[in-house]
């Protein structure tokens, strides 16, 4: 891989994969609307609002690769989540088409599909159901990949990523989880790939229970070696009470599903 553009490269999943992506890549461009410290020798920190259009593309040009993890990611005020998840998406990809990017790693989310509720196995082909202003965002970023993969042929890995932190937080994410490193997999397989299209994955590790099918992306050969087995019994998440008729715990989205709507 030549030069790889990581945008939310301020951010939590950007911190954790600028190691793991730095020898992948000759070059690494890291861009978010905050600043980006301590700039390793084969890095360059560009800092851009993915709402501006002016800037994102030309943040794009020279790119070869990119990583999408810029824009809002949890529930916020329509107006932010316009700016950075809707305008930033649809900016990036005009940057990418004019600028001859050939294939994206867009950052979805579980909350695109949060309102089915547990018991339903969902795969790819199934229907959107967003629990939130968030999930609806990202519901618009992948229907836009899709656009420019039909119109342009702009290959898209559309990753609805479940929880990627360092361990579940709570009894939710023991089927949500996706480790760091089956993430920096992922990234690799998905650039590695001869042929990608528009495809969606769920990005979550190989967990002893799970609601996500990842049959349809087989082809790209991803295999998660991690698992949330090893924190089933820590004590934090045995004392969890799990109401089965809260709608945090019925529905795929957890907290996004049953929380307010969000206003200013
Ligand atoms: P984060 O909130 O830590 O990082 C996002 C970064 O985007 C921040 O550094 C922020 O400054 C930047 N940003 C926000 N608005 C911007 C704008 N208008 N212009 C430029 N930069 C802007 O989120 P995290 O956890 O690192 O997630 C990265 C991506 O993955 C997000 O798109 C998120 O929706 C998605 N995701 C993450 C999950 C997780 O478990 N961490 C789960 C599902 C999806
Ligand atoms: C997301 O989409 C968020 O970006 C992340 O912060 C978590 O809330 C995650 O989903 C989740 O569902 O656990």
């Amino acid at each position: 891989m030549k030069r790889v553009l990581i945008t939310g490269a301020a951010g939590h999943l950007g911190n954790v994969m600028r190691p793991r992506l730095n020898d992948w890549a000759t070059e690494v461009r890291l861009s978010d609307i905050t600043k980006v410290d301590n700039i390793k020798a084969n890095e360059q920190f560009v800092q851009c609002d993915l709402g501006d259009a002016a800037a994102v593309m030309s943040l794009v040009e020279g790119c070869d690769a990119i990583v999408h993890f810029g824009g809002v990611s949890t529930e916020n005020t329509f107006d932010n989540i316009l700016n950075g998840n809707i305008k930033g998406a649809y900016n990036l990809y005009e940057a990418a088409r004019k600028n001859g990017v050939k294939r994206i790693f867009f950052a979805s989310s579980n909350h695109v599909v949060g309102f089915h509720d547990r018991e339903t196995l969902l795969d790819a082909h199934c229907a959107m159901r967003p629990d939130s202003m968030y999930g609806l965002s990202k519901c618009f970023g992948e229907l836009l990949a899709q656009y420019y993969y039909d119109k342009f042929g702009i290959e898209s890995a559309v990753v609805r990523i479940g929880s990627c932190f360092p361990k579940p937080s709570n009894r939710r994410m023991l089927s949500t989880w996706l480790s760091e490193g089956d993430l920096s997999d992922l990234i690799k397989k998905v650039y590695a790939a001869d042929r990608l299209g528009c495809t969606v994955i769920y990005g979550v590790s190989d967990n002893p229970s799970t609601w996500w099918d990842n049959r349809h992306a087989k082809f790209i050969g991803w295999t998660p070696k991690d698992s949330s087995a090893v924190f089933e019994n820590e004590a934090y998440l045995q004392e969890e009470q799990a109401d089965p008729n809260d709608p945090a715990v019925r529905f795929q989205g957890g907290g996004f599903a049953c929380a307010g709507h969000f206003e200013d």
